[in-house]
């Protein structure tokens, strides 16, 4: 299949779930953004149309709902001592702050998004990975979302886990509550309602691997649309 091809796939899958979108609540910055908008139709077209930028995408057409008693962050697998993260826990973790530009590999970006979370090294302190372990897994609350990113990667001084997006907890749209950030590699990388993080040996293929993407997902440099 040609690069393009399977660009305009996605690209007419992507509007269709965003269609299927429409009929659900917002919650967090992007609803006060679009609270002007309030017909189903006016919201249709924010899903559709940029949003400070934003485009809101979701594989399933369903956003998991952010519980904060019950989250858990699960860190587990090649790992000495696998941990199961409350909210509190990840929050109370050192926090880190960033400004950096986002890229989508379908050709949107958005200039200095402020970002903040803990630097993976953190979580890497907590649970020990083994020295086997390579790599990342990270799974979505939404399924059969995920993605993975190797150690050196995720070593990046601006790779984070976020949670926070413009100064203010990460809304159900963007992710809630913590999602990847990987500013040199396209959002698809970037795994939103992060549910789960497994150390392994080998990057497995994520979903839009699967789909013919890279799993090196560098920005201007990989199989993508060049924006
Ligand atoms: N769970 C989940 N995470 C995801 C996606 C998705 O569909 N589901 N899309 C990815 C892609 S391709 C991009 S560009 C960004 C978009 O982020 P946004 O929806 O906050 O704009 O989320 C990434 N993370
Ligand atoms: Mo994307």
């Amino acid at each position: 299949m040609q690069a393009d091809q399977r660009h305009y796939g996605r690209r007419g899958f992507l509007l269709l779930v965003a269609g299927g979108l429409s009929s659900l609540a917002w919650a967090g910055p992007a609803s006060r953004l679009l609270s002007p908008l309030t017909s189903a139709g006016s919201q249709l077209l924010g899903d559709l149309l940029p949003v400070g930028g934003w485009r809101i995408y979701t594989i399933s057409g369903t956003m998991p709902l952010f519980d904060p008693s019950s989250w858990r962050l699960e860190i587990d697998g090649l790992v000495k001592h696998p941990h199961s993260l409350s909210y509190d826990e990840l929050r109370a973790l050192p926090k880190a702050e960033q400004i950096s530009t986002f890229h989508c590999v379908t050709g949107w970006t958005v200039n200095n998004v402020h970002w903040a979370g803990v630097r993976f090294q953190q979580l890497f302190d907590l649970v020990q990975p083994l020295p086997s372990a390579t790599a990342v897994r990270f799974v979505s609350a939404e399924h059969p979302y995920e993605d993975s990113l190797t150690l050196d990667q995720l070593r990046f001084p601006d790779a984070m886990l976020a949670y926070e997006l413009g100064g203010e907890p990460l809304s159900r749209p963007h992710g809630a509550p913590a999602r990847v950030v990987l500013p040199e590699m396209y959002g698809y990388k970037g795994v939103k309602w992060l549910t789960r993080m497994e150390l392994v040996e080998r990057q497995p293929e994520g979903y839009w691997e699967q789909n013919g993407y890279d799993q090196d997902a560098w920005v201007g440099r990989s199989n993508g649309y060049h924006s």
